[in-house]
């Protein structure tokens, strides 16, 4: 039955090819209840978010962006480069791999976003998202929480109210000095007021205990997500257990790319890698529209929002096979809804 299903999907979302004013099957998933497929149509699909994250930052930790997008624009107003690990890269920032600037695109995309006019601050950790680097990965997350407290020094009352994402996932038993670094950077980010959204991991069964950000689920300021198909399955690549607080979208998701024959397109769309980080994506940008929304919500209570409606509005994830519930699948209020500040 469960094949018959993703065969569908699969053959309709191969026929199917994003166009700019379109809404993509993730997005108009995360503002109702109930999973799109089997039968999902482009020409009824409806996203209509509560805001678009004015005011608010969000940090991407990842590859870079090739900011010449539609997608990203008009201009390049929206968006700032706070740290290169790479010094020669030119301009600093700019993506080589593609991963970041997909990453961008589901986050705060235009077309393609959760969060249509955020700011977006790229930090760009490593050329290959497979295999990054930690001393850039802590270098990032040090320049990150430097330009927060930059920014609230500056303007103390209506600074950018941040969320930061990265797509790290790290064995604490394997690099034990990089985990202690980098859970103290998070602890300090967090004490100054930063959302931050990491992802479950996707080293299949892993116990995500031995995994962090993903062991630190428990502080409300954090949100650890895992990863689903069109119909709320938990996607294979992903990790389930008791980090997964939320889940969100990952597969046949449509963002900016980077069009190998043309550089500097500037409206070029393809399918995403089939990764995790997709999944959190949806997440920040759920969390940068509450901070926009709830401009004097501290991160903690921002957290806790985010989950609360998801557990009431979003519809519950489930595990292939035992249809064992997982968690909550992200939910956005829309602009017919009014959800209150905590
Ligand atoms: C990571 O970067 C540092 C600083 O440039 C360098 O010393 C180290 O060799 C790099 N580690 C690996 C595994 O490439
Ligand atoms: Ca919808
Ligand atoms: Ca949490």
């Amino acid at each position: 039955m469960r094949l018959v299903i993703l065969i569908t999907l699969a053959t309709v979302a191969t026929a199917y090819e994003f166009v700019e004013g379109e809404v993509t099957w993730n997005l108009d998933r995360i503002d109702q209840s109930k999973a799109v497929w089997p039968k999902w149509n482009p020409e009824v699909a409806e996203y209509d978010p509560i805001g678009t994250g004015t005011g608010s930052v969000v940090y991407i930790l990842s590859t870079g962006i090739q900011g010449t997008h539609n997608n990203f624009g008009p201009g390049i107003v929206r968006q700032t480069v706070i740290y290169d690990f790479d010094p020669n890269n030119v301009p600093s920032g700019s993506d080589t791999d593609g991963r970041g600037t997909a990453l961008t695109g589901v986050i705060g995309g235009l077309y393609t976003g959760v969060a249509t006019d955020i700011e977006i601050a790229t930090v760009r950790v490593s050329a290959d998202p497979a295999s990054a680097n930690i001393t850039y990965v802590l270098e990032g997350m040090q320049a990150v929480l430097d330009d927060y407290v930059m920014r609230k020094t500056a303007n103390p009352t209506n600074y950018q109210r941040g969320v930061a994402i990265g797509s790290v996932s790290l064995d604490v038993s394997v690099d034990p000095a990089g985990a202690a670094a980098l859970e103290d950077l998070v602890a300090q980010m967090v004490a100054e007021d930063l959302v931050i959204i990491g992802s479950v991991g996707e080293s299949f069964q892993a116990d995500c205990m031995n995994l962090t950000p993903a062991r630190l689920y428990a502080d409300n300021s954090i949100i650890i997500a895992g990863g689903i198909d069109g119909l709320d399955y938990k996607d294979p690549v992903s990790n389930a257990g008791e980090c997964a607080e939320v889940w969100g979208p990952m597969q046949e998701i449509w963002s900016s790319a980077i069009d190998p024959n043309d550089n500097s397109r500037v409206d070029y769309y393809a399918l995403t890698d089939h990764r995790l980080i997709f999944a959190t994506a949806h997440v920040a940008g759920v969390a940068a529209v509450i901070r926009s929304y709830c401009p004097n919500t501290p991160s903690n209570l921002v957290g806790t929002m985010v989950i609360e409606y998801a557990l009431a509005n979003g519809g519950t994830a489930l595990m292939p096979g035992t249809e064992e519930e997982l968690g909550p699948v992200i939910r956005i209020a829309t602009s017919k809804e009014t959800p209150v500040c905590y």
